[in-house]
């Protein structure tokens, strides 16, 4: 009942995700009630300022409760459409927010919780942030706005992050523009009181806080990134990281023990969401994950990563060859229950 707390503190709405033992994913009832607080704030003329943090020292939000969604959703149709559009109409009012909307993405941050953070205009990292899309790993896609985001970091480090669902570091994350400040978590309290206190510009109160997030290892990494991942087929990425160093086979290597289906349907998204707004990128994303329900791999991802854990998905089909154009363009299709929509 109280997995989200919401409270008023000052100039502040702060909204903590408190489902610590569960890295804090995301329910559908966490869904609603955060985006009805988002409303009820944006409504409030005493809010300045909107701040989401999560429970506990682990993560801010770890992603959406895809066990749930895979034990009951196969045969429950309005479950998983339910589930989806209301989180993407959430990452929607989100990326439209007013109010100034801060995200403390301390610890991990992936999937559901980059919904949560990314589009938003501050993004705080600290020491334990731990970023990562991961859903070519369950058969789901890079979803919550995703595709319209990642295509938006440098260079391809989105769609290299995408397909082989890399864990970046802090300092990775504010190389990546995916963070804008860090700032250590002994100052987080103070941060709190800060934006309680709302007397200055959030931007300015959060800078007085940040400190340097150190080198990040994509500096290194960002030409071979770049060379590797601007090709427009997932085959022509593999050929490609094939004939590199030894982590670009490395990187060949993980995106070959990822879902066929989801690899391809990942990168065709992607590349469709460069020039979407984020409506439409979540429109797209709503007709391919409620595809996806139709389908294997999701059910096989959590199956093999979340519930038995023997990380060992027989995924179906099990090759890039076997996911022909015609299979993937049922997933670009409107739903029979029609698209997603933001009134
Ligand atoms: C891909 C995902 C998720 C994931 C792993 C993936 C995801 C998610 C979790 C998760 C959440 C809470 C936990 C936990 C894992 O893992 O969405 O152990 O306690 O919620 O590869 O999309």
């Amino acid at each position: 009942m109280t997995e989200v707390l919401i409270e008023r503190r000052g100039a502040a709405r702060f909204l903590t995700l408190n489902r610590p033992a569960a890295l804090n994913a995301l329910n559908h009832d966490m869904v609603k009630t955060i985006h009805r607080a988002l409303f009820d704030a944006a409504a409030d003329a005493d809010v300045t300022r909107i701040v989401i943090t999560g429970a506990g020292d682990r993560a801010f939000c770890a992603g959406g409760d895809v066990a749930t969604l895979a034990r009951h959703a196969r045969s429950d149709r309005a479950m998983w459409e339910g589930f989806f559009g209301d989180e993407y109409r959430m990452n929607q009012a989100i990326a439209r927010l007013v109010t100034p909307y801060v995200a403390i993405m301390d610890g991990f941050t992936m999937g559901g919780g980059v919904g949560l953070s990314a589009h938003g205009p501050f993004r705080v990292v600290t020491e334990r942030t731990l970023f990562a899309m991961p859903e070519t790993g369950i058969g789901l896609i890079p979803d919550v706005g995703g595709t319209h985001v990642l295509p938006r970091l440098p260079g391809e480090i989105g769609t290299w992050a995408a397909l082989t669902g890399a864990r970046l570091k802090p300092a990775d994350c504010i190389y990546a523009e995916i963070g804008t400040h860090f700032v250590p978590i002994d100052r987080l309290a103070l941060l709190e009181e800060l934006l309680a206190d709302g007397d200055l510009p959030v931007a300015e109160q959060i800078e007085t806080l940040a400190g340097h997030a150190g080198p990040s290892s994509l500096e290194a990494l960002r030409d071979g990134i770049d060379f590797h991942f601007g090709h427009d087929s997932v085959e022509a990425i593999l050929a490609s990281l094939d004939t590199g160093d030894d982590w670009a086979m490395e990187q060949a290597r993980i995106i070959r023990s990822m879902s066929p289906t989801s690899c391809k349907l990942t990168l065709r998204a992607l590349r469709m969401g460069e020039g979407a707004s984020i409506e439409e990128a979540l429109r797209t994303e709503y007709r391919i994950v409620s595809a996806i329900r139709t389908g294997h791999d999701f059910f096989e991802g959590v199956r093999a990563v979340l519930l038995d854990k023997d990380k060992n998905p027989l995924w179906s089909p099990a090759s890039l060859e076997a996911v022909d154009d015609a299979m993937l363009a049922r997933y670009f299709e409107e739903p029979e229950t029609g698209d997603l929509n933001f009134d």
